[in-house]
């Protein structure tokens, strides 16, 4: 398997890099041009590599190369990648930098049958920035692989302006400010959080998986806090 992993070395002086996203396939990285949307300066093509996502449940697997960033995972059955984004994750924030995995991400059962376009943004220190893999829709689920894993990292679900609005109305052209920023956020819904005191858990990224749907409810576990389990962890800084 193609290893995506900077040498260490790499990580002292990372101006540069940004995140990579290990699994499924992204369609190319190239660190200087990860800040231009929809998918890191690459355009999907079809005609290249198309792999299977499950919409039961299939795993994201990064690796961030900044001390924090949030994470929005979005799915498109535009095959352009330029409209009809949908968030499929809440907002997850990842503090410490290393490897993080979602292993069961879901998909509407609308999108079966279809081909299109899975993104992974990150908003860090640097901006936004995209990865994109082009996919077709299927049945099931799949067992993460052996790249999904967390590193020495905590990760808890977080509201993010910037990465609401490359989704649902807000659109996702980057050249066009969308006329109505407005957030999707239920921002008053998050804050029935005070009856569930920060919850800490020693599982993996798993645990984040909260009762949660596009429409926006059902944040009642914004507030978990995990502390990752060390998995093979890549890096000790
Ligand atoms: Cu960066």
């Amino acid at each position: 398997m193609k290893s995506l992993l900077l040498p260490p070395l790499a990580l002292a002086g990372l101006a540069a890099a940004h995140f990579q996203l290990l699994y499924p396939k992204s369609i190319g990285f190239a660190d200087d041009n990860e800040g231009t949307a929809p998918c890191g300066g690459f355009t999907p093509d079809f005609s290249k590599d198309v792999v299977d996502f499950h919409i039961g449940g299939e795993a994201l697997a990064m690796l961030l190369v900044h001390p924090q960033g949030n994470w929005l995972f979005r799915v498109t059955a535009d095959q352009k990648a330029q409209t009809g984004w949908e968030q499929i994750f809440p907002i997850v924030m990842q503090g410490g930098l290393g490897n993080f995995c979602e292993p069961r991400v879901t998909v509407p059962d609308s999108y079966v049958g279809k081909k299109g376009v899975v993104g992974v943004v990150s908003d860090t220190a640097d901006g936004l920035l995209y990865q994109c893999v082009t996919v077709n829709f299927v049945a099931g689920s799949a067992d993460p692989p052996s790249v999904c894993k967390n590193g020495t990292v905590k990760a808890s679900f977080a509201d993010d302006a910037k990465l609401s609005a490359l989704v649902g109305t807000g659109g996702s052209a980057p050249s066009s400010p969308a006329s109505s920023p407005t957030s999707s956020a239920p921002s008053a819904g998050t804050q029935t959080t005070t009856a569930a005191p920060k919850a800490t858990s020693t599982g993996a990224a798993a645990t984040l998986k909260a009762a949660w749907s596009p429409s926006g409810l059902g944040w009642g576990n914004a507030v978990t806090v995990l502390s990752m389990v060390v998995l093979g962890a890549a890096f000790v800084i």
